[in-house]
């Protein structure tokens, strides 16, 4: 196991104290990062005690500690899953060569843009959910809320320790611009497009755990293939903090539509909304739209850049080692291309696209697989609630803001429609205004009475790290 340092100022298990330079660069950032979460982190909490886990070690039992900690304080590290002895590239053109420790020269800008990328998400996800406490629906979730927050800004320092120890200068530069972008800010947006969607309520925070972290849990699974092995590492060990924040967002979910399953027995027309809750139709049409976003983050369905990461041995599928032919020469992905003419839409073409080349669609495969997990679960309890209502995902081609179905429209059953149908009936389908009016007065008073429990969502079974679920996780 690799030897931990928790006393230093960013405590690390990178032996940073034996690299000055790196270590001087790195704390310099480390004051501005704190500037930054102080500005743009949780806004109201951040000088209340609260019951966080805090990774101290890469080891598979006792990984992190759980103790109360006021945000700013949070100890965050740089920790990189122990090295694989002997390890050699899993795919692409070096195939069986030895893992890079450091970065070959022809890739260093691909690479970068991979690693910023990555990084760029982290901070902006907080951003996104910055003032969620203040209409939080117990101090329950308002702790799990901060503990995904702080972790991904963990996730944020992840990358930066990358760019800052493998990238020299421009490293350094990334390491600024990740702190000056801000989600939804026409001037300097984040780099992707679902995060600088606002997630104004906690409907769109457990949606956005369930599909756009769940985006994240993919991108860090094909990266954790990488040949470049730090990057390998390091995204190793983020996919164990980042099991929870799926596990927030299925969860929420589940108690949502628990809640809403309940106040429809309550009321003469099965009718949630008039009991306060949310209708399974809303939570639908929140479902829509952030699976549709998050399926965006995948890029092209052909992507020459998806080739030449596969093909520089940068990024792999999710998973390599299931595969047979870890090269993907000769392989092709049937994939159904949009056929357009004068502008409108006739019909949609399978094509034989070249296996490398369809690399986004092949772990956006395997993201819409994982996806539907959860929604089984939700059906079977609606199911067994007698409600015929059931949850679908939508097909990939409903509402797609980049690919190659970005301008066109469908139904979400993926048949093609005209702009004018998609624009009448696109309420039904995505949230509205008026929706987002809605399940925000749900949240109009937060709660912060450890005993309560908002009236739209249901209680979870049980508490954090063996504590009730009642327990003052947030000193507020
Ligand atoms: N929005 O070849 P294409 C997470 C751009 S989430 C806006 O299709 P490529 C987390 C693209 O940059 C995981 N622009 O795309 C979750 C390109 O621009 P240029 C984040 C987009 O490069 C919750 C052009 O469109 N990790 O960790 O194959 C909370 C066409 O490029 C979008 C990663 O993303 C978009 N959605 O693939 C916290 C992994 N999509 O070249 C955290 C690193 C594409 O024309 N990133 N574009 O200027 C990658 O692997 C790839 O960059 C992408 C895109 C998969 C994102
Ligand atoms: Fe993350
Ligand atoms: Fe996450």
């Amino acid at each position: 196991m690799s030897n931990v340092v928790n006393s230093e100022k960013i405590p690390n298990n990178v032996d940073l104290s034996a690299d000055k330079k790196l270590q001087r660069a790195l704390e310099a950032w480390q004051p501005k990062f704190v500037d930054w979460w102080k500005e743009m982190g949780p806004e109201g909490f951040q000088a209340d005690d609260v019951y966080l886990r805090t990774a101290v070690s890469v080891d598979s039992d006792g990984w992190a500690q759980y103790d109360f900690v006021k945000m700013p304080d949070y100890r965050w590290g740089i920790f990189l899953a122990d090295p694989v002895a002997d390890r050699t590239i899993g795919f692409g053109d070096f195939y069986g060569q030895p893992a890079w420790q450091t970065i070959p020269g022809e890739f260093r800008n691909a690479l970068r843009r991979l690693v910023v990328t990555q990084g760029d998400t982290e901070p902006a996800s907080v951003e996104q959910q910055r003032l969620l406490g203040q209409c939080c629906p117990s101090v329950y979730d308002l702790r799990n809320l901060f503990q995904v927050n702080v972790e991904e800004g963990r996730h944020l320092w992840a990358m930066v320790y990358l760019l800052q120890s493998y990238f020299g200068r421009d490293g350094r530069e990334e390491a600024e611009g990740l702190l000056e972008r801000r989600s939804g800010n026409a001037d300097k947006p984040r780099i992707l497009g679902a995060f600088n969607e606002p997630c104004a309520h906690w409907l769109s925070f457990f949606c956005f755990t369930y599909f756009t972290d769940r985006d994240g849990k993919f991108q860090l699974l094909a990266l954790a293939e990488s040949g470049f092995d730090p990057l390998a590492r390091t995204t190793r060990f983020m996919l164990t903090e980042e099991a929870h924040h799926m596990f927030v967002g299925e969860t929420g979910l589940t108690r949502v539509i628990e809640r809403s399953l309940e106040l429809m027995k309550k009321n003469s027309n099965e009718d949630a909304r008039a009991e306060g809750g949310i209708d399974l139709a809303t939570i639908q049409r929140y479902v829509n739209f952030w699976y549709s976003v998050s399926l965006d983050l995948f890029g092209g369905e052909i992507s020459s850049n998806a080739a030449s990461y596969f093909a520089s041995g940068l990024k792999g599928r999710a998973k390599e080692d299931k595969y047979e032919d870890h090269v993907a020469l000769t392989g092709f992905h049937a994939i159904d291309v949009p056929v357009v003419e004068g502008g409108v839409l006739k019909s949609l073409k399978s094509e034989e696209v070249p296996l490398r080349n369809a690399m986004n669609e092949v772990l956006r495969d395997e993201y819409v697989i994982d996806s539907q997990r959860g929604v089984d679960k939700w059906n079977k309890l609606i199911e067994k609630a007698g409600v015929p209502f059931r949850i679908t995902l939508p097909s990939r081609r409903f509402h797609r803001q980049s690919g190659i179905y970005a301008g066109l429209h469908f139904d979400p059953a993926g048949n093609p429609i005209s702009k004018e149908e998609f624009e009448t009936k696109k309420f039904e389908w995505i949230p509205s205004p008026a929706d987002d009016e809605f399940v925000k007065s749900l949240m109009s008073k937060p709660i912060y009475d450890p005993k309560g429990m908002a009236n739209w969502i249901a209680a979870p079974p049980r508490g954090i790290k063996g504590q009730p679920v009642d327990f003052e996780y947030v000193r507020h």
